[in-house]
């Protein structure tokens, strides 16, 4: 078996029979780059969590010492990931210095970053560099139109693109990540939120496009309405409509079914998270409220 299959045994989320296997969270991403619809950036970034959760940001030097804390205290392991609150690559240089600094103490553990994607060409090899073997990429749609519905608006190299436009940029820039991603030996999924009368008709299209890419599987959520977002009233799929919708992808390429939709501080196994013994703990360095890190946004064009 080679090193990345060993690897992908052993991770929680890429193997449903992995559940003894835990992995943490290191929350050193607090910006983001778009605004999804459903997202309300006072809370963690909802491509990977569950709505109306706020973690607190770690600086890479409190997240390495989190890290080395909960070595120690929790059995397996396998996993370090960076899964928000924000987008993970629009916070390049807190990630790459943290896994730096965790690769110095931990040579075999493996690295799994999240993001929607929109960074992607830019940084797939820098991460492939960094040692990142598992990437998630948030993919709702392959249609550019339904993009503009999804996405309030996308900031890309200093400009701002809304509708049709932001849904292009994003679409173009996770199927070339993806392909590059493939192309470095990345093992890769993709996350899915299904929103009723938005997206719905497309995932099986995405699901399609996710195989034809080399995805490993496809990660199918719903929508949970947040107060607030601009998505506040649509209304939810059922947890039957979701389920039809895992199991009729499922005949076109394999369905993560055991998502827990972590917090971006999350610790520990899928189905045991214990973050909260570490959560607003003193004395681990700096961390902020994520919505101190809101930048404001570059003029629109
Ligand atoms: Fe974290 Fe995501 Fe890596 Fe897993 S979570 S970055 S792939 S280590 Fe897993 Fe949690 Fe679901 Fe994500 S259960 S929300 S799929
Ligand atoms: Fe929110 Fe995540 Fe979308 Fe950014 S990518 S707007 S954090 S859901």
């Amino acid at each position: 078996m080679s090193d990345l299959e060993e690897k992908t045994l052993k991770h929680p989320c890429y193997n449903c029979a992995g559940h003894k296997y835990a992995r943490i969270h290191l929350a050193v991403a607090p910006k983001c780059n778009i605004s999804c619809n459903y997202c309300l950036r006072k809370y963690d970034c909802v491509n990977e969590s569950r709505p109306g959760v706020t973690t607190e940001v770690l600086e890479p030097e409190a997240a390495l010492e989190r890290f080395l804390e909960v070595r120690e205290k929790v059995d397996n392991l396998t996993v370090v990931g960076i899964a928000g609150p924000g987008d993970a690559l629009a916070n390049f240089d807190k990630i790459s210095r943290t896994l730096k600094l965790i690769r110095e103490y931990a040579p075999g553990i493996t690295f799994c970053v999240s993001t929607n994607g929109l960074m992607l060409p830019k940084y797939a090899d820098s991460l492939a560099a960094l040692g990142v073997t598992h990437v998630t990429v948030t993919m709702n749609t392959v249609n550019p139109e339904i993009g503009g519905k999804i996405y309030r608006y996308v900031d890309y190299e200093g400009r701002r693109y809304t509708g049709t436009e932001a849904g292009q940029i994003i679409l173009h820039n996770q199927l070339e990540g993806l392909k590059r991603l493939q192309e470095l030996g990345i093992v890769c999924k993709v996350n899915i939120i299904m929103m009723k009368g938005i997206n719905d008709k497309d995932i099986p299209n995405v699901v399609k496009k996710a195989k034809e890419l080399g995805v490993m599987m496809t990660n199918i959520t719903r929508m949970i309405p947040v107060e607030g977002s601009v998505f506040e009233n649509l209304e939810a799929p059922t947890c039957e409509e979701l389920q039809q919708m895992r199991s009729d992808c499922g005949i076109i390429l394999k369905q993560m079914m055991h998502c827990r939709q972590c917090r971006a501080d999350a610790v520990g196994t899928l189905d045991n998270d214990v973050s909260h013994i570490w959560r607003k703990k003193e004395g681990l360095g700096e961390a902020r409220i994520i919505s101190e890190y809101m930048s404001p946004p570059p003029a629109a064009n």
